[in-house]
């Protein structure tokens, strides 16, 4: 699959989920061949193009999880994994991984018509409380520990403050007590927020956003969405890589779109965008994502 194609996928996703009010916490598994071995870049560049836009995305494009299955082509010169199953973890919990046949040689071959082989896994669907303790504790690996593994989109930062947000911080830890280890955390947890304010579903996504922004998955992903939009590799993305890659990722793109993202991240009005501008543009976006996506 290659990157237009995932985002055409995610847009489609998207789609659907608005047309038929599927809640996008709902279980979703896409599967099937990725054509690549990096998975980790077409996320990350998937990723940063839809922040770039400011296109409303499914929520499995950034916290989906990768069932850990063989490898799935084998040829002459490489044996490796070329195919995923990627599921939102949310509503869905991988039981088992079974087992796969095994491609002796390259395939296809006698044995294995295809030059693909299958790959399963096994879910189960998670109780309404569940899913709700699921997302709750998420969101304090995220806020509290800085573990963003899976990171949470504003859908789940809404979901997590249904299930432990309260009027006071007091009062949220005491919900989400269960989650928290010792005194120590009790606190740290209710220093995530101001004192003597009641606390919103904003409160816990800017709680979360904050320290997201701080840790490496996000500064990895970005730094790998933006050694492939600098083509030449000279440190800068220049108007000309900044098109014809938007255009490679989403054909449609219209040159008044491309002007605009650049206009918004050169902000220093150079004609180029610099790591930092795209690392802040990238920011921006995630910070109004978590914004205009509350309840
Ligand atoms: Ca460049
Ligand atoms: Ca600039």
């Amino acid at each position: 699959m290659r990157l237009c194609q995932v985002a055409q996928l995610m847009d489609e996703l998207q789609r659907f989920a608005v047309d038929f009010s599927v809640d996008p916490l709902e279980a979703t598994i896409v599967g099937g061949d990725w054509n690549s071995e990096s998975l980790e870049e077409i996320r990350a560049v998937a990723q940063a193009t839809c922040r770039l836009e400011a296109a409303p995305v499914h929520p499995l494009l950034f916290s989906s999880v990768d069932v850990p299955t063989r490898s799935t082509s084998s040829t002459l010169l490489r044996r490796n994994r070329i195919d995923y199953i990627m599921h939102s973890e949310a509503a869905l919990r991988l039981v088992a991984v079974p087992d796969a046949p095994r491609a002796a040689g390259c395939i296809p071959d006698e044995q294995h018509p295809s030059d693909h082989v299958p790959i399963a896994a096994e879910f189960e669907f998670r109780s309404r409380e569940g899913r709700r303790r699921h997302i709750a504790d998420r969101f304090v690996r995220g806020a509290l520990r800085g573990d963003f593994s899976k990171p949470l989109q504003a859908p789940g930062i809404a979901a997590a403050f249904e299930a432990i947000g309260a009027p006071t911080p007091r009062e949220a830890a005491d919900r989400a007590s269960g989650l928290l280890a010792g005194d120590g955390e009790r606190e740290a947890f209710e220093a995530l927020f101001e004192r003597g304010r009641e606390l919103t579903a904003e409160d816990f996504a800017e709680a979360y956003g904050r320290r997201y922004l701080l840790e490496a998955p996000f500064r990895e992903s970005m730094a790998c969405a933006f050694a492939f939009f600098d083509v030449d590799g000279d440190g800068a993305i220049q108007p000309g890589e900044l098109r014809d890659t938007l255009k490679r990722i989403r054909p449609g793109i219209s040159d008044a779109t491309v002007d605009d993202i650049l206009e918004r991240a050169d902000s220093d009005h150079n004609g180029e965008i610099s790591p930092d501008e795209f690392g802040a543009a990238l920011l921006r976006a995630y910070s109004a994502s978590l914004r205009c996506n509350r309840s």
